[in-house]
């Protein structure tokens, strides 16, 4: 029977994608793993040297052949001792190896176990750690380069600067309200109201940067709606590129909701194509186009079809009676060909075919656009809710703080709320740290 480990808080997983592949890895995190790499491959191991390395089982069954690295803490991913070893990627052999190392000792980990250690570990901060998850889920090159920047730290480094200009501001009001010279207290509330109104513009711009980054990882949801046969299925499958939803002539085809998640310049938008909208004693239409109404509760924009030849009629009017207050709608004219009619665009007005494709590119960008989605990726993080709101509960604080030029108390107790809001998108703020700019940045003994 092996020895079991002292340190019981080794973690184990398996950490390539489950099924076959060329190599399969398991990665092994803890304290030390000394004595663990000794157990399991029978080798002392040098710091980042690839070495090949045999793992048996308890009965000295052979289980794999493959390389062994091992990073000695503080310098590997989690800052413990990281083992790796890279195997043959079959399920069977992969797993073999992860059981052995549940064997001697390590536990099985939690999911993103090793990226909360590297985050404990100051490895990462927390907007760089969830980074990690996105670069691994992004949907399309535009996502998966923001989460890298993101990862990389060029958004915790805004917010980083961001805290620290708090930080000083808050240094200087602190001394304003310990000396009483009024000529100094005038010139440093200039100073600091115009620094106030350069912080606010700088959080509008991170905020759209972050909320563009937010787009590409929730994306838009997007409902078709509208008369029957007026083409919202076949606009579905021109934007999904294949036959996705059933196309007839016959009004009150589509009866169930259809969803289809389509890329445009990388952005995920989540369409869901609907029962036609009308007065129907069919009982299987009736519930389609109940279903059509709750679709349209939790969309954020809807594409209103009318057919070309007819225009905005009073059923489409009575449609967007019924649409909730505040959801964006482009009304979309399809069969253009029919009319030869050239394809325009008139504020939230397009006038497409989808039999031809035409008007389909101007279309997909205004939806983007109305999305808030503008220009390229470039200078966008990989931003979640979190981050947005705290990014929107951070310019209420400022905004707050302007408004309390004559209780400089006020003043420093919103600055230091938006400083906490913000340290909370990096992680914990260090308390200890605005003191120390208190006494660097001012001589006290004046
Ligand atoms: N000429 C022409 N016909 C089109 C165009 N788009 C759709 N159609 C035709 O219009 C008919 C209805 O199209 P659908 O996409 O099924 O319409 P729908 O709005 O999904 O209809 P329901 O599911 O019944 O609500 C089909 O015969 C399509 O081939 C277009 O741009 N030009
Ligand atoms: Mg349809």
């Amino acid at each position: 029977m092996d020895q079991p480990l002292i340190d019981a808080d080794t973690i184990a997983a398996v950490a390539t994608a489950a099924g076959r592949g060329g190599i399969g890895i398991v990665r092994v995190s803890g304290r030390n793993l000394s004595l663990f790499t000794q157990q399991l491959l029978g080798v002392d191991l040098k710091p980042r040297q690839a070495q090949l390395c045999s793992v048996y089982d308890e009965d000295s069954q052979l289980i794999d052949q493959g390389l062994a690295l091992f990073f000695a803490a503080p310098h590997s991913y989690t800052g413990q001792d990281v083992l790796e070893f890279q195997g043959h990627g079959g399920p069977v052999v992969v797993n073999a190896v992860l059981r052995r190392c549940l064997q001697l000792g390590a536990r099985l980990a939690q999911p993103g176990e090793f990226t909360q250690r590297a985050f404990l570990n100051d490895k990462l901060d927390l907007a760089q750690a969830e980074s990690v998850a996105d670069l691994i889920d992004a949907s399309s090159i535009e996502a998966a380069r923001c989460a890298a920047r993101s990862l990389r730290g060029d958004f915790s480094q805004k917010i980083h600067d961001l805290v620290a200009t708090l930080t000083s501001l808050r240094a200087q009001i602190e001394t304003l309200l310990d000396f009483s010279d009024e000529a100094l207290e005038f010139m440093q509330s200039e100073r600091i109201a115009g620094k106030l109104t350069q912080l606010v513009a700088q959080l509008h711009a991170i905020d759209r940067a972050a909320q563009r980054g937010s787009l590409l990882r929730e994306g838009i949801h997007l409902v078709l709606i509208g008369q029957p046969n007026v083409g919202k299925s076949s606009l579905l499958n021109r934007l999904a590129g294949e036959e996705r939803a059933i196309v007839t002539d016959i009004a009150g085809t589509t009866r169930d909701l259809i969803r289809e998640t389509v890329l445009l310049r990388g952005v995920p938008v989540h369409v869901i194509d609907t029962a036609g909208l009308q007065e129907t004693l069919d009982i299987v239409e009736r519930a389609g186009i109940e279903r059509t109404w709750q679709a349209i509760t939790q969309a954020n924009l809807a594409l209103l079809m009318v057919d070309a030849q007819n225009g905005v009629t009073e059923k489409e009017e009575a449609i967007i009676s019924r649409l909730p207050v505040g959801l964006t709608t482009l009304v979309v004219h399809n069969k253009i060909d029919l009319l030869d009619m050239p394809v325009k665009t008139e504020t939230n007005h397009h006038y497409i075919s989808t039999k031809s494709g035409a008007g389909l590119t101007a279309l997909s960008e205004h939806i983007l656009s109305v999305a808030g989605w503008h220009n390229q990726s470039n200078g966008v993080f990989m931003a979640r809710e979190r981050h947005l709101q705290a990014l929107r509960q951070a310019i209420v604080h400022i905004t707050a703080a302007q408004q309390q030029e004559q209780a400089l108390e006020l003043m420093a107790e919103e600055l230091r709320c938006a400083q906490q809001v913000l340290g909370d998108i990096t992680g914990p703020v260090d308390a200890d740290s605005l003191l120390g700019v208190i006494f660097s940045e001012f001589c006290i003994g004046k």
